[in-house]
């Protein structure tokens, strides 16, 4: 008892030390430094993807699993400064070439989840809003897959298929639509660690952690998935094809 107490003390003092010292740095210092990873403000309530994403799972998913995603690719990037100034993506991109592999593995997890969620929450949209994709991805779409329905169908298998934790990605990949899957927080940005076959610009993205839905679908993913059609943001998702 008397031990921990002393820990805790001793931390406490260090702590306390670090926060004086960073109040200490010169304002120019904080001024040329990048802007430390921090967690997007959602553009709707936690509420506003009911019934499809309930709101006690949108705020454990954003507050809790998207900071913490955060706070471990912060930490990371405090071990290799050097890949402060990189934007998000071209992070993904060079994680590959971080000689130090535990750094290496915490960029790919965390910078990952940080990239993906993002991403993820950009595209979606309350059902009223969700809207419909734009003339020319509702033909890119038809063309690659035959008809809408079967692109869902086809997205929806790969979704359903990831086995444990991942995502369902839809991408261009040279100027073309692809399905594809990656497990954990790997996305189709990280050359080097994602084969090249699943390599491209992702435009619509589906997180099929159980974290993502469980509390409301427990071990029911599909439905998860049937209902995250109607909160597709597919405006944001045309402008992604487009661009
Ligand atoms: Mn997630």
């Amino acid at each position: 008892m008397l031990a921990s107490n002393s820990l805790s003390r001793r931390q406490f003092v260090q702590l306390s030390t670090l926060a004086a010292g960073a109040a200490l740095l010169p304002q120019s210092a904080s001024a040329a430094a990048v802007a430390p990873p921090s967690l997007p403000a959602l553009p709707y309530g936690y509420d506003a993807l009911e019934p499809h994403i309930d709101a006690r799972t949108m705020e454990i998913h954003h507050g809790k699993h998207h900071a913490a995603y955060i706070a471990g690719l912060d930490a990371a990037l405090t071990k290799a400064p050097e890949l402060k100034s990189a934007a998000p993506s071209d992070l993904l991109a060079k994680i590959p070439s971080i000689a130090d592999l535990s750094i290496q593995t915490a960029i790919r997890n965390h910078g990952g989840g940080h990239w993906n969620h993002t991403f993820f929450w950009e595209t979606l949209a309350p059902a009223a809003k969700s809207g419909a994709p734009s003339e020319k991805l509702n033909a890119a779409i038809v063309s690659t897959f035959g008809s809408m329905d079967a692109f869902k169908k086809a997205f929806g298998e790969a979704a359903a298929k990831r086995f444990g934790s991942g995502w369902a990605w839809l991408i261009l990949q040279n100027g073309k639509l692809k399905i594809t899957s990656t497990p954990n927080q790997d996305n189709p940005l990280m050359k080097g660690i994602v084969p090249d076959a699943d390599l491209g610009k992702p435009i619509l993205g589906l997180d099929v952690w159980e974290h993502a839905y469980y509390l409301h679908y427990q071990n029911r993913r599909p439905d998860y998935i049937s209902a995250w059609w109607n909160i597709v943001n597919w405006a944001e998702v045309s402008k992604r094809f487009e661009a």
